[in-house]
């Protein structure tokens, strides 16, 4: 193993007392309690965090009012160059910031170096593009004049408020950074509340935002179970909430933020997603297509594919050569730059995942590859391949959120298209096929809120990504998020 050594700022910044970011600069918890950060592939406790209590979810939403006042009246275009600044900041930080990561959730370092840093910074720099575009419109009133007079109306655009970012596990910064981003560039406070197994890179970034311009109170990051994250949704203070994380939790917070006074809720859930390959896609590319679909960052991705479906002349041919593929990666310490395939992020997921591996067994499924945890210390599972029986079996129906590939055969394309659409849940599916123009007549039958052609996985911000069904409310990126951050105010003049 040659693990690469931490920058020594790395280490410095483990062995803080690490404390709640309130108002420009870190303070201390009223609450004694604080959580272990462990990491998944040492098992090694590196860091301890603040579990906040209520008092200081009322000192972050109390700043975070004050920080809206201030920075809702900056001008769009300071706004913009401050998340300008703070992406170059993120990128002079790089490794610094990949290798805290990196130790936190046991993501491998390349993907922690290209995910978490350099795309977290090219969305910075795309939200930072939106600062000066976002206007209300004029119109003309329809209603005829009585007596001469005329009318005349125009929107605003104005900041919803203080937003709640409640942030999962799986990319703590990136996701984070999505929704910071949607909240400053138009005019809100946020404070972010990342979840308890990964809360530590978010904290760095938070004093890089300052160094970046940005004023106190315009960014709280608050460490915490998700009783703070509940805290934060019911507070009389918040005005939006954007979640990401699981179905029940997501279902959960809907709930709290809309009986909390109709609390704005975006919610962006996983789900179950399908990958589905057409007969004329050689074996090469449909392997290819499977490991960025399903084993990218060990199939912790909301919108990874779970459910594959092939046809059945190519089923065992196609299993029989990923099989052959995931059984060459290398597999080892995040820290390595070799690894390929590290730990799931924590232990809580590994037992779960091993749950998956006994149902898949009393069901009666076929292993066709792995379904079990690993010999070796951390929360490490094999890649696994695995044939179901039936369209009702556990593992084509309950996200697993790990790296498993469960395959079904099909015959006809409009069998398919069933296949696919069978699951209470639609965040992504992608299409596998030369024949563009057949794709181009299954997607508008393909239920999710993204179908990807020829690809899957790759988020770009500039399109709008979101869910259907099940798996959430919103969009972010695009345009689409100015909806969600901002209130339409109508404005209409007699003369
Ligand atoms: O997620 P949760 P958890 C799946 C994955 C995983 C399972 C549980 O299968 O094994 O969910 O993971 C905060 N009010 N996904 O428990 O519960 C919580 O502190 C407000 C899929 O980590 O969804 C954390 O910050 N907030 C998923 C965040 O919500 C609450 C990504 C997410 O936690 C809260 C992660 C409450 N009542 C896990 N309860 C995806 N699809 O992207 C918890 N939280």
């Amino acid at each position: 193993m040659t693990d690469i050594t931490l920058l020594p700022q790395v280490e410095a910044f483990l062995r803080r007392r690490h404390t709640l970011f309130i108002d420009g600069g870190y303070v201390q918890s009223h609450s004694s309690q604080t959580l272990e950060v462990i990491n998944p592939a040492t098992d090694q406790v590196i860091a301890h965090v603040a579990d906040a209590d209520a008092a200081d979810v009322d000192a972050a939403v109390e700043s975070a009012r004050r920080g809206f006042q201030q920075w809702s009246q900056v001008a769009p275009a300071v706004r913009g160059n401050v998340l300008l600044k703070l992406a170059d900041l993120l990128e002079r930080n790089r490794e610094e910031l990949a290798q805290i990561e990196t130790c936190q959730s046991g993501k491998i370092i390349q993907v922690s170096r290209a995910f978490e840093v350099d795309q977290a910074a090219h969305f910075l720099r795309y939200y930072a593009g939106w600062a000066t575009k976002i206007s209300g419109q004029t119109l003309t009133p329809s209603l005829p004049s009585f007596a001469g007079e005329r009318y005349t109306a125009f929107t605003l655009r104005e900041p919803v408020g203080v937003v709640v970012g409640i942030v999962p596990w799986n990319f703590s910064t990136m996701i984070a950074i999505w929704k910071l981003a949607s909240a400053l560039v138009t005019g809100c406070s946020i404070i972010i509340k990342p979840s308890e197994f990964t809360p530590l890179t978010i904290l760095r970034i938070a004093e890089l935002a300052v160094d970046a311009g940005l004023p106190a109170g315009a960014l709280n990051v608050l460490t915490g179970s998700g009783r703070v994250g509940q805290a934060l949704v019911e507070h009389p203070g918040t005005d939006k909430v954007s979640f990401t994380g699981s179905v029940p939790t997501g279902i959960a917070v809907g709930r709290s933020a809309a009986s909390a006074g109709l609390t704005r809720a975006t919610l962006e859930l996983g789900g179950k997603n399908s990958a589905g390959f057409l007969r004329d896609v050689d074996l090469d590319t449909a392997v290819n297509g499977i490991i960025e679909a399903g084993f990218l960052h060990s199939g912790q991705i909301c919108a990874a594919a779970e459910r594959f479906f092939a046809h059945r002349s190519q089923i065992e041919p196609l299993m029989a050569r990923l099989s052959e593929r995931l059984g060459k990666l290398h597999i080892g310490s995040p820290l390595d730059e070799r690894t390929e395939f590290g730990p799931v992020t924590n232990r809580q997921h590994q037992r779960k995942l091993e749950g998956f591996f006994a149902k898949a067994r009393a069901e009666n499924n076929t292993i066709i590859h792995g379904g079990k945890p690993m010999d070796r210390p951390g929360c490490y599972v094999e890649p696994t391949v695995i044939l179901a029986n039936s369209l009702n079996d556990s593992l084509l129906n309950e996200e697993t959120f790990g790296p498993i590939a469960t395959f079904l055969p099909y015959d006809t394309e409009e069998e398919l298209l069933a296949l696919m659409n069978h699951t209470p849940y639609g965040l992504s599916a992608s299409l596998w096929t030369n024949d563009l123009s057949k794709a181009l007549r299954m997607v508008p039958a393909i239920h999710a809120g993204t179908v990807w052609v020829n690809m899957h996985t790759l988020l770009d911000p500039a399109v709008p990504f979101g869910g259907v069904k099940s798996s959430g409310i919103g969009r972010e990126f695009g345009s689409a998020f100015i909806d969600d951050y901002t209130e339409l105010k109508s404005v209409m003049i007699r003369y």
